[in-house]
């Protein structure tokens, strides 16, 4: 789905990055400045603060690694942005709201445990629920700017005895670095005061993040809004343009969590006896640092790893056969992905080896075309072509098939893309089209399968019941592209060496 013309938004936040060095002051003095003599409270907050967990942040960061001048940078492109983008409806004043999440229950009074929606979180790195942000446009200045609000839950000893400390309006500025802060009752105040204006609204109606905050506040508001003049617009696809590209900041927590995938794929599950491989899978990542896992990982023996999305995760893996472990963590808000394939013998039979062969040259060829100028769709097409020559190689598939019937025998063997892109999510961004061409600081995955059903009787017997992917995380960049998940070994020799150890 393309609904929108990304290449003049990127070329948006080119400009941006290029300003002028007097620009970028004048900007500074309005809105990207932190607050100075704000200071950090010294008692818990509703998430950790220098002051409380110094073994995580440095003075001046908001979540680890992130600084509040990192935060406010991304506010202030994305007016940039949504400046340019209202360009031709001339001088109008802009509010941009954005709900974080509710708390979710897994039944009466026992919550799930709380995960921030990822936009709100790219813009403030707040981690409460039932907050707001709002970015306001400042009328009259020459340049973008603005003011950023927070609307944040207020404290409650009744309620903090049971989910713990919350920020409070002090702390969230303090932490946070936005302009002002509020309680989130107070946001019916500024509703009503948006509902006899004419500014513009820039928010997700469409599928609101927090029903309950939207059908109070948001939803009598894009009602007006949406009969006067239409002053509403969605957000989303602006604030995945700023996400598309990852800051220098961003992409160490990203090496982060692809090394602490990685070593708990390689040093604990390649060797292990497999007692439990999900629950060691989620120990060694937490052990390591992780926050969480950040999808419920496949963990599939023998035939289950023919089912793409197979988390059950509750059958026993038999000798020689293969496992395929597909997992992630979430370290400081960024994820990693990667999958690998192995025997669980710590010998490959030879069909396993041909087809895993296979698979590697053709995850190394799509690896090397991670460059500026190409784009995931590309890429994905040339997936298809090795896939259906190796195949053919393989005896899988007949060499006169036609070029028609090759496509979607290709297609069956592999039913998935070569890859998305990775960020805070793990399917990030997922509103990007996978043909925009790839530029320096994305990250995307790559990750080719071939999978043979048990009861593909087209296909030769040697071969039935194994299915191999090999998936890797890389940072584009401007040359050769930097794997961030090279810890975790992948050719044969590696991994048998790897798993002989444990033997
Ligand atoms: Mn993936």
């Amino acid at each position: 789905m393309v609904w929108f013309p990304a290449q003049r938004l990127i070329t948006a936040v080119r400009d941006l990055n290029s300003l002028s060095g007097c620009k970028s002051c004048f900007l500074r003095r309005f809105s990207i400045q932190p607050v100075q003599q704000r200071k950090i409270p010294n008692r818990y907050l509703g998430q950790p603060s220098p002051f409380t967990h110094p073994h995580l942040l440095k003075p001046g960061e908001v979540t680890p690694g992130l600084s509040q001048v990192e935060y406010a940078l991304r506010r202030h492109k994305l007016m940039v942005l949504i400046q340019k983008e209202a360009q031709e409806w001339g001088g109008m004043d802009h509010t941009v709201i954005l709900l974080s999440n509710p708390t979710y229950y897994m039944s009466n009074d026992i919550p799930y445990t709380f995960h921030q929606d990822t936009n709100f979180l790219y813009l403030c790195g707040f981690q409460e629920p039932d907050s707001i942000l709002v970015l306001q446009s400042l009328p009259g200045k020459l340049l973008p700017s603005h003011k950023a609000m927070l609307f944040v839950p207020r404290r409650d000893p009744s309620r903090e005895l049971w989910d713990g400390p919350r920020s409070g309006t002090d702390g969230a500025v303090a932490l946070t670095g936005v302009d002002e802060a509020y309680t989130t009752e107070e946001f019916r105040h500024l509703v009503t005061k948006l509902k006899g204006d004419s500014s513009m609204v820039w928010y997700d109606s469409a599928k609101p993040v927090h029903p309950q905050l939207h059908s109070d506040y948001l939803q009598p508001l894009t009602e007006i809004k949406a009969r006067s003049k239409n002053c509403i617009r969605a957000i989303h696809h602006l604030v995945q343009n700023l996400r598309l590209i990852k800051s220098p900041a961003e992409i160490e927590r990203m090496k982060v969590a692809g090394k602490i995938t990685s070593q708990s794929t390689l040093s604990e599950l390649m060797v292990s006896s497999f007692l439990n491989c999900l629950f060691q899978f989620d120990f060694e990542c937490r052990a390591r640092g992780a926050d969480i896992l950040a999808y419920p990982p496949v963990v599939a023996g023998g035939n289950r790893s023919n089912t793409l999305h197979y988390v059950k995760n509750n059958q026993l893996i038999k000798d020689g056969e293969m496992v395929l472990l597909d997992g992630g963590c979430e370290s400081s808000c960024y994820v990693s992905d990667i999958t690998r394939t192995w025997p669980i013998s710590g010998r490959f039979s030879s069909p396993q080896a041909e087809l895993y062969q296979a698979v590697l040259e053709i995850q190394k060829s799509c690896l090397s075309l991670c460059s500026p100028s190409m784009s995931l769709e590309y890429i994905y097409n040339l997936m298809l072509s090795l896939i259906g020559q190796k195949l053919k190689e393989l005896g899988i598939l007949t060499r006169s098939i036609t070029k028609n019937q090759l496509f979607k025998a290709v297609r069956k063997y592999c039913p998935h893309h070569v890859g998305h892109y990775l960020g805070m999510d793990v399917h990030d961004t997922p509103d990007m089209s996978r043909s925009l061409l790839l530029r320096p600081g994305m990250v995307i995955t790559i990750e080719p399968g071939i999978y043979i059903p048990e009861y593909d009787t087209g296909a030769p017997e040697r071969f039935r019941g194994i299915g191999v992917r090999i998936e890797d995380d890389v940072v584009v960049m401007e040359d050769a592209p930097l794997i961030l998940s090279a810890d975790c070994p992948k050719e044969i020799y590696q991994i048998e060496e790897i798993c002989g150890r444990s033997l």
